[in-house]
């Protein structure tokens, strides 16, 4: 896959920092199955962690459109799909972002270094605001 490359208006975008790192696929204690439908949900829209914990999410697209899986802070998400609805065509290569195509299933394999509350949502345009968005607690 090609490196990630900065769209326009990009810059603002979550790279990961506050709410955790790409994790170490080797440190993985727990695989997460999420999947994404065409009502704009994620299934479940609630899910728990600790502090510390490495988890591969195991991301399924049961729709028949494209879906996406980003995390952020709530700011970092809302800044971001503003971004996307100036800007349509941009594909996500980011390394807490997962695009996944209809039919198909994406991994996400992620360390989460804080404790509070982390936002994963769809950022393809009007996914975001039709409420495909869902909550992490990283319990300390
Ligand atoms: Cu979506």
């Amino acid at each position: 896959m090609a490196p990630a490359q900065a769209g326009p208006g990009h810059s603002g975008a979550p790279h990961g920092a506050p709410v955790g790192k790409p994790g170490d696929p080797k440190l993985v204690k727990r695989i997460v199955t999420v999947t994404m439908n065409d009502d704009m949900r994620f299934v479940p829209d609630r899910i728990d962690v600790r502090k510390g914990e490495t988890v591969r999410f195991v991301v399924r697209n049961i729709g028949t459109i494209k879906h996406e899986m980003v995390l952020g802070t709530e700011k970092e998400i809302k800044e971001h799909a503003d971004v996307m609805l100036k800007f349509p065509d941009m594909e996500h290569e980011d390394e807490n972002a997962v695009t996944v195509h209809p039919g198909l299933v994406g991994e996400l394999v992620w360390q989460f270094t804080s404790a509070g509350p982390v936002t994963f949502a769809c950022l393809v345009p009007g996914h975001y605001d039709a409420g495909m968005v869902g909550q992490l607690r990283v319990r300390p």
